[in-house]
């Protein structure tokens, strides 16, 4: 494994996260430096700093630093230079665990779409410099050879998006044919290893991989499953996290358009997580949901793992998220009739609010 030297946020769950991340993209962090902030504008941390980064670098024989917030080209190229390795930031280290885990050809294609969106105006940026005198030899190439560089780089964007949109389209395809059918369509939504697969696995019975590391979901599966008599087809999806760029979410569009598109959309939390980490993954996976255009009206949350956890946290937990949030345990099974009531509920809902729409 490929040790490295971790920048971060100096908060204990900040610094955890950025630890998995790491090690997800198979990095062994040996030493933390952390930093109120991290967008310093020659090195993203401060210069004494920076030197102590390039110290330990030597000392530990690192081969990487990781950066875990947003670096620009000048600053990943000043930190590179000072530490002699190279310099990678979160949005790099999550396309590399992507990289690592997209398995289906949607999820590939997804995947390099979006390592392009992050290299390109890096690599717009690297001309400029080059242009300017100020960074000879990227990539051992001359400033034209940079140029014609960029020029392919756009040109792969307009085919892969081309690519991704056919995936779309087929994706669409499949959804309206589903829709014809008109049975109610249920989203799995929520913050990467808060239960997702576990609970569609528990619904459906079915065997999808689970694991404890971050995103191990990159594309969705939709099973058909009975609700109280009802026929429901629910789909797992790719995992949220906090500050994931725009053009990721773009990327992933199709996939998470399952979530957008859905009748009602199940928000897991992990409960057991202690209440700052908690609070972080909610307001998160919130905040995306409200990308994603997602009515509060239409989401149900889910107080995952409480098997984990005592009753008394577990009211403290509603009493941060709202008291319909229900308590569930993917993995023993706790709570699922309750949590099949309340789809049911939620669903009952919808249908009246059908019937008035039709009767206008
Ligand atoms: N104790 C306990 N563990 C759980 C529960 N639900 C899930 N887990 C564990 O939490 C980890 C993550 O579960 P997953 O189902 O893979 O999570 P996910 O939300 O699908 O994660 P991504 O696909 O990465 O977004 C696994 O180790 C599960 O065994 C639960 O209710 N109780
Ligand atoms: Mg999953």
């Amino acid at each position: 494994m490929n040790r490295a030297i971790l920048i971060t946020y100096p908060d204990k769950y900040v610094i955890e996260e950025a630890d998995e991340l790491a090690k997800a993209a198979g990095y062994e962090p040996s030493k933390v430096l952390t930093q109120d902030y991290l967008s310093r504008a020659r090195f993203g941390v401060g210069a004494g700093k920076a030197e102590e980064v390039a110290k330990l670098v030597k000392e530990t024989s690192a081969d990487v630093v990781i950066f875990d917030s947003k670096l620009k080209t000048t600053q990943a190229y000043n930190l590179a230079e000072l530490c002699h390795v190279e310099v990678k930031d979160r949005e790099k280290i999550i396309l590399e665990i992507f990289a690592k885990r997209a398995t289906t050809s949607e999820a590939k294609l997804q995947v390099q779409l979006a390592e392009l969106e992050y290299e390109l105006p890096k690599a717009k940026n690297r001309v400029r410099m080059a242009k300017r005198g100020e960074q000879p030899g990227f990539f051992g190439l001359g400033k034209y050879e940079v140029d014609i560089y960029v020029r392919m780089m756009k040109k792969r964007v307009v085919v892969l998006k081309e690519k991704v949109r056919e995936v779309e389209n087929r994706r669409e395809l499949f959804r309206r044919r589903r829709d014809s059918q008109k049975f109610p369509t249920l989203a799995l939504a929520g913050y990467t290893a808060a239960g997702k697969t576990t609970l569609f696995n528990r619904l459906t019975g079915e065997t999808k991989e689970v694991d404890a590391g971050v995103f191990t979901t990159l594309a969705p599966t939709t099973r058909a499953i009975m609700i109280n008599g009802r026929k429901v087809l629910i789909t797992d999806t790719v995992g949220f996290i906090s500050n994931l760029p725009a053009y990721m979410i773009e990327a992933f569009k199709s996939t998470l358009e399952e979530v957008s598109l859905a009748t009602a959309v199940l928000l897991l939390i992990d409960a057991s997580q202690p209440e700052k980490k908690f609070l972080r993954s909610y307001d998160s996976s919130v905040q995306t949901l409200g990308d994603l255009q997602v009515a509060p009206s239409k989401t149900l949350v889910l107080l995952n793992k409480c098997d984990l956890t005592d009753k008394e946290t577990i009211e403290q937990r509603k009493m941060m998220v709202g008291p319909d949030a229900i308590p569930v345990s993917s993995k023993t099974g706790y709570g699922i009739n309750q949590l099949h009531d309340a789809i049911d509920a939620k669903l009952q809902g919808r249908d009246a609010e059908m019937k008035q729409v039709l009767a206008r």
